[in-house]
């Protein structure tokens, strides 16, 4: 079974153009957001996932803005000044402390089950997110929430962070796809890179994963080398925008769904992947979405690549996607044939989650898929985990605390970062989450 951890998302939600080769996050730079819209949201994919029987957890978001952070740039005080000289001396280095960016949880690690590692322990290698500075400082915050609520080790292994190098660039699971046989116990990694450490011709946007990453984590997590396919990202794609391989493929089970420029090289990998897999008892269901059905660009527009795949317990595959996929002819054209040809995808459910979307965050990002077992779930600290209560919880502390409208200038207000700071308390105090925040004492 899979337990999603999505993260949820922050009460300083906003537009702030920070993400370097995504296209949403350039486009909306300076857009109005709306925080709370944004974490009811995505609370509703949450809460409708636990609805259908899947396990479901939170990652809480951290304090922002990361006064610490700003402390170590330079700016020194009590958070008013420390929040008011930044703005007025390095407004770019305020919004990326201040950035709700842990919401997107499929950077948060990558996973390996435990099935999968020689050692039988689930391994997690939380992502070092070094190439933009407002997502580095998740680095720290992911690995203490899955040491803190993944803390047996005789069942669990949780990393540190690879090095902060750009030899060791990192993305997490964003950029990892695990396929297996649903009726044997057959499986197949795919690490994708775009980083290959050579000297690239002039490229748009620069690729986010680098290939030692993947290989230390495959390293790391003992997954037998036979076990794996390393992968390069096709930089056409990355050029167009797509930053995160989770933008051109998806995969569970034996159902890989791709986008014809998603690979370099991507013919000889389906033959190799073809390969591989050739002795599963359900065969692997390759589904190539072409470049005249379904353009790049359309593709990273409506998400069609980043929706979820999940499997219920009744064993039906379905999608969730985004509604900005629905609104799209050529995508809707594309689920169509998905669903009257033989694949396993049996039914498509469509959500909401437009503040996310304009910051390049799809229903696949907002979430942290993790293969477990029944007995490695029960050692999950249940603080984390859905239910009616958290969902109920979770929805009131929302509609209190949130605003309804950001901009880019409320962030000089220090008024926010009293009404955040005091959200996250009560958060802390609803759901004991002590471990998780540093609330500073000095105002
Ligand atoms: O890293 N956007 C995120 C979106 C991450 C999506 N995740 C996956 N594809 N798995 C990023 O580009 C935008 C923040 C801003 O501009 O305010 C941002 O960081």
């Amino acid at each position: 079974m899979i337990l999603n951890l999505d993260g949820l998302v922050g009460p300083s939600h906003f537009y702030g153009g920070l993400a370097l080769g995504n296209i949403a996050s350039s486009l909306h730079k300076g857009d109005l957001s709306s925080p709370k819209q944004a974490a009811l949201q995505g609370l509703e994919k949450m809460w409708a996932l636990h609805d259908l029987g899947l396990p479901q957890g939170i990652i809480p978001p951290p304090l922002r803005p990361n006064l610490s952070r700003l402390q170590q740039l330079g700016f020194s005080g009590p958070p008013a000044p420390i929040i008011q000289q930044s703005y007025r001396e390095a407004p770019e280095l305020l919004a990326a402390c201040y950035s709700a960016s842990s919401m997107w949880a499929a950077n948060s690690a990558t996973i390996t089950p435990s099935s999968d590692a020689t050692d039988h322990r689930l391994h997690i290698t939380p992502a070092n997110l070094n190439s933009a500075l407002h997502r580095s400082q998740e680095a720290e915050e992911s690995f203490r929430y899955f040491r803190t609520y993944f803390n047996d080790n005789t069942l669990f292994h949780c990393h540190s962070p690879l090095p902060s190098q750009r030899s060791f660039a990192d993305e997490g699971a964003a950029n990892h796809i695990r396929l297996h046989d649903p009726t044997g116990d057959d499986f197949i990694h795919l690490f994708v890179y775009g980083d290959n450490n050579t000297e690239t011709p002039s490229t748009a946007y620069p690729a986010r994963q680098n290939r030692l990453a993947s290989e230390a984590i495959i390293r790391r997590h003992n997954i037998p080398v036979e076990k794996v396919l390393l992968i390069q990202q096709n930089q056409i794609a990355i050029d167009k925008g797509a930053f995160h391989n989770d933008v051109v493929a998806v995969g569970l089970g034996n159902f890989l769904l791709l986008h014809e420029l998603a690979f370099v090289d991507q013919a000889s990998v389906i033959k190799q992947l073809r390969q591989r897999t050739q002795h599963w008892q359900q065969p692997l269901c390759l589904y190539q979405v072409n470049q005249k059905e379904l353009s790049l660009e359309e593709a990273i527009h409506s998400y069609l690549f980043n929706s979820q795949l999940i499997s219920l317990p009744s064993g039906q595959t379905i999608m969730i996607a985004p509604l900005e996929s629905q609104k799209s002819p050529s995508t809707l054209h594309v689920i169509q044939r998905l669903l009257e040809e033989n694949t396993p995808l049996s039914d498509v459910r469509y959500f909401d989650l437009r503040q996310s979307m304009n910051n390049g965050g799809g229903p696949a990002c907002l979430r942290l898929a993790i293969p477990i077992t029944e007995k490695e779930l029960a050692a999950v600290d249940s603080r984390i985990l859905m239910s009616d209560a958290l969902y109920t919880t979770l929805k009131h502390w929302i509609n209190r605390h949130y605003r309804d409208r950001l901009s880019f200038q409320d962030l000089a207000d220090p008024l926010l970062y009293s009404e955040i700071r005091d959200a996250l308390f009560e958060l802390s105090n609803l759901l004991h989450l002590e471990p998780l925040y540093a609330f500073p004492s000095n105002e």
